[in-house]
C-alpha cells in the first residue's frame, strides 16, 4: 500500500533526489464502502461554491421552514447563511432520530473512570432527558438569548445539559472542567451568565476534581449569576446555598419529558466559547444554529466517514472545540453511536484507551499528536496487550503530527490498515478545514493535506500574495464558510481586528497559523506565528499568562514564550523580573508556579521560571521574544539591532545555562 515516490519524481533536484516522501493511498476496500468515493467532490464544489452547500444544507439537515438565500455577505465580514431558515440543532440531533428506528440505538456509550461506572444512553432516552432538563431551565426562568455556563467533568449529563440549553434557544458557554476558578469567574462575567450548571465533583486520574468548590469561589465575585444547578456525580457533601442552588434531581422534579424545540433563526446564536487570543483577555466565540448544524454535520460524516454501526470515539474534553463539534453536536447530527470517557488515558494503567477500544469495539478513534506521543513513549507493549481490530478510521487533531509519531499510530494502533486524517481547523472555524477524506485521498505523513470541499485555504506572504510552493506564509481562509464564528461576544470591533484586518485593502480571515503549500497542493501547517502557544493541543495566550504573572505581588515583569517539547509539543517557560525587595529563589519559583496553576489551571503552569533583571526589549518598549526563543533553542540570534540594550540578553543566557 506504501508507494515511495520522491525518486520518481520528474524534478531531479538534488533535494528531490534525496527527500523520500512516503504516500499512503487509501485502502481500496475503505474507498468502496466510503461516502465520498469520488474526487469529483472537490471539482463540483469549485464550479460553484455557493451551490454546493446550497445542496448539503437542503439534504442533510431538517428545517422546519426553508431558508430563501444562501450567503448575504452584504455586511461583511459579519456574514450571515441560509437567510431566513427556522431550525433548531436539537432537532437534527434528537427528534429526527427518535422518528426513525434510530430511537433506541445507543446515543451514548459511557465510561467512568471507575472501571464499573458504566451506561448506555438511547437516542430515545437522551430526547427525554434532555427535553425534561429543558423544561426544567424553563422553570428556573431561562429564556431564549440568556446565557448559562456549564463547569462539568465528561459524564453524559453535561451533554444533556448543552442541548437543553440549546433545545430553548439560551447560549451555552461550556468552561473546560481544568479551568480554576479566576477563569470560570471571567468566562462568566464576560457572558453575564444567568445560570451555571455544574456537578459535585469528577474522578481524574483516580483523584476527586471538587468541581462545585471552585464554582463557589469563582461565584464570589460574579453578580449576573441567580442560580447554580449541581448535578450529583459522587455524592460529595458539597455547600448548596438556598434558594440559589439546586441538585439536577431535584430541579427537574415534576418537568415533563416533552418540550418543543425552540424555532430558531438559522442565525440566532447556539454557544459562546472562549479560546485564547494575543490579548490577555479571552475571546468568546460566539457560534449560530443553522450554519454550524450545517458544518460539523457534514464534515463528521464524511471525515470520519460515519455509519450507523460505527462505535465512534473523540477523546477530546468536551470543553474545547473539538468536543462541541465532534463528541456532540457532529455525530448527534448523524445519529452515530458515541463513546465517552470520563477519566485519564493511562489510569490505573497505560493500556486504558487500549483496553478501552477494545471492549467497546471502538471503529473510528480521534485524538491528538500529544497523546500519541505521550504513548508512543511508554513502549508498544501496552498497545499490543489488546485487540485493536475493531478500527477502522484514525484521526488527530490540534497540532502539527510528526511524521515519527503518524507512523506510529498508523502501524501500532491502526495495524496498518486504517486511514489517518489529520484535521486542522480552530475554535474558530467551528468545523474541519483541511483534511484528508479518507476514501479519497492519498496522505502524507505530517500533512493535513487538502481544504475540504468548498472550503478555499491558500498560503500569503505579508504582502498579501499567495506563496509559491514550499515557500511559508500566513494561512488564510479566503472564503466565507458555514459554520465560521459569527463575532467576539461583545467585542465586534476585537472580530474585526483579529480575523480580517491582516492585509490592508483584502477581506480574508486570517488564521493565526504558519503554513506552505507543496507541488501537489498538500497543506503544511507550521504553528502559530502570533502569540499563542499550543501546550498538549491546548491553546494559550502568552499575554494572558503574564498578566497572571505580573499581578502577583513579587513580580515586576514577566514574558512567556513557548518551549518545544517532546510529548507536549510547547510548554510555558516564564522569565521573571522581580520588584524591588524581593530575592530569587527556589520558594518563590516553585509559588510563582503554583500562582499560575491556581490562576489560569494545570495547563498553564510554566515549566521553568527564569529569574532576570531585564527584558530584551526594542526601543520602543516590545519585549522581543523571539531573542527568548532562540536563547531557548540554542541558535542564532539573529537581527539584534532593534534592541534597546544587548546585556539583557547576555544575563538570560547565563541564567539559563545555569538552570540546564
Ligand atoms: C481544533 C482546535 C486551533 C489551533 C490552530 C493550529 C492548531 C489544530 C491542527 C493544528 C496543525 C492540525 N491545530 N489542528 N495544527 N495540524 N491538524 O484545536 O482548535 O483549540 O482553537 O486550536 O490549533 O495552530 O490554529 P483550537
Amino acid at each position: 500500500m506504501i508507494k515511495r515516490r520522491g525518486l520518481m519524481k520528474k524534478d531531479k533536484s538534488i533535494e528531490s533526489l534525496l527527500k523520500v516522501e512516503e504516500v499512503y493511498e487509501p485502502p481500496k476496500e475503505f474507498r468502496e464502502k466510503a461516502w465520498v468515493k469520488d474526487e469529483s467532490i472537490y471539482e463540483k464544489a469549485e464550479k460553484d461554491w455557493i451551490a454546493f452547500w446550497d445542496e448539503i444544507a437542503r439534504t442533510e439537515v431538517e428545517w422546519f421552514e426553508p431558508y430563501k438565500k444562501v450567503l448575504d455577505d452584504s455586511n461583511a465580514p459579519f456574514y450571515k447563511w441560509f437567510i431566513g431558515g427556522k431550525i433548531n440543532i436539537t432537532h437534527n440531533c434528537l427528534d429526527r432520530h427518535v422518528k426513525t428506528w434510530r430511537k433506541n440505538k445507543a446515543a451514548i456509550i459511557w465510561q467512568g473512570e471507575p472501571e464499573n461506572d458504566k451506561r448506555v444512553i438511547t437516542y430515545y432516552e437522551l430526547y427525554r432527558r434532555v427535553c425534561r432538563f429543558a423544561n426544567a431551565l424553563k422553570n428556573l426562568g431561562v429564556r431564549k438569548g440568556d446565557r448559562v455556563t456549564i463547569y462539568m467533568g465528561m459524564v453524559p449529563e453535561l451533554v444533556v445539559a448543552m442541548l437543553a440549553c440549546a433545545r430553548i434557544g439560551a447560549i451555552h458557554s461550556v468552561v473546560f472542567g481544568g479551568f480554576s476558578s479566576m477563569a470560570l469567574r471571567d468566562r462568566i462575567n464576560d457572558a453575564k451568565a444567568k445560570v451555571v450548571i455544574t456537578m459535585d465533583g469528577f474522578y481524574r486520574r483516580g483523584k476527586i476534581v471538587e468541581t462545585k468548590k471552585i464554582v463557589d469561589e469563582a461565584l464570589e465575585d460574579a453578580p449576573s449569576v441567580e442560580h447554580v444547578i449541581v448535578y450529583d456525580r459522587l455524592g460529595l457533601d458539597v455547600n448548596m446555598v438556598e434558594d440559589r442552588d439546586f441538585w439536577w434531581d431535584d430541579v427537574q422534579y415534576g418537568s415533563s419529558w416533552k418540550c418543543e424545540p425552540e424555532v430558531m433563526d438559522s442565525e440566532d446564536p447556539l454557544f459562546i466559547l472562549y479560546t485564547s487570543g494575543t490579548t490577555g483577555k479571552p475571546k468568546g466565540v460566539l457560534h449560530v444554529h443553522g450554519g454550524y448544524n450545517v458544518g460539523t454535520h457534514i464534515t463528521t460524516k464524511w471525515i470520519f466517514d460515519i455509519k450507523d454501526d460505527d462505535i465512534y470515539w473523540c477523546t477530546a474534553d468536551i470543553g474545547w472545540i473539538t468536543g462541541h463539534s465532534y463528541v456532540v453536536y457532529g455525530p448527534l447530527s448523524n445519529g452515530a453511536t458515541v463513546l465517552m470517557y470520563e477519566g485519564a488515558p493511562d489510569y490505573p494503567k497505560p493500556d486504558r484507551w487500549w483496553s478501552i477500544i477494545e471492549y467497546y469495539g471502538v471503529t473510528v478513534f480521534y485524538t491528538a499528536p500529544t497523546a500519541i506521543r505521550y504513548f508512543m513513549r511508554l513502549g508498544e507493549e501496552w498497545p499490543k496487550k489488546h485487540d485493536l481490530s475493531s478500527l477502522r478510521l484514525l484521526g488527530t487533531v490540534g497540532e502539527p503530527i510528526n511524521p515519527e509519531a503518524w507512523k506510529w499510530y498508523y502501524r501500532v494502533i491502526g495495524g496498518e490498515r486504517c486511514p489517518i486524517v489529520d484535521t486542522w481547523w480552530q475554535t474558530e472555524t467551528g468545523m474541519i478545514m483541511i483534511t484528508p477524506l479518507p476514501g479519497v485521498t492519498k496522505l502524507k505523513p505530517g500533512s493535513a493535506t487538502k481544504p475540504f470541499p468548498g472550503i478555499k485555504a491558500e498560503v500569503w506572504d505579508d504582502e498579501g500574495n499567495p506563496c509559491p510552493p514550499n515557500v511559508g506564509g500566513k494561512l488564510v481562509i479566503t472564503r466565507p464558510w458555514p459554520s465560521m464564528l459569527r463575532t467576539l461576544w461583545g467585542d465586534p470591533d476585537r472580530y474585526i481586528k483579529t480575523y480580517w484586518s491582516a492585509f490592508e485593502g483584502k477581506l480574508v480571515y486570517f488564521t493565526g497559523d504558519g503554513a506552505k503549500i507543496d507541488e501537489d497542493g498538500y497543506f503544511w501547517i507550521m504553528g502559530r506565528i502570533d502569540d499563542v502557544l499550543n501546550v498538549s493541543g491546548h491553546r494559550l495566550g502568552t499575554m494572558e499568562l503574564e498578566s497572571v504573572l505580573v499581578a502577583h505581588k513579587a513580580v515586576s515583569e514577566a514574558a512567556v514564550i513557548g518551549k518545544p517539547h517532546d510529548i507536549k509539543g510547547e510548554v510555558p517557560v516564564a522569565f521573571v523580573v522581580l520588584k524591588d525587595g524581593y530575592e530569587p529563589s527556589v520558594e518563590l519559583k516553585r509559588e510563582l508556579r503554583e500562582w499560575v496553576r491556581k490562576k489560569i489551571g494545570p495547563i498553564a503552569t510554566p515549566e521553568e521560571i527564569i529569574f532576570v533583571t531585564k527584558l530584551p526589549k526594542t526601543r520602543s518598549g516590545k519585549i522581543m521574544r523571539r531573542l527568548l526563543r532562540a536563547v531557548l533553542a540554542g541558535q542564532p540570534l539573529g537581527d539584534v539591532t532593534t534592541l534597546e540594550d544587548e546585556k539583557a540578553l547576555e544575563e538570560i543566557k547565563k541564567s539559563y545555562e545555569e538552570l540546564k
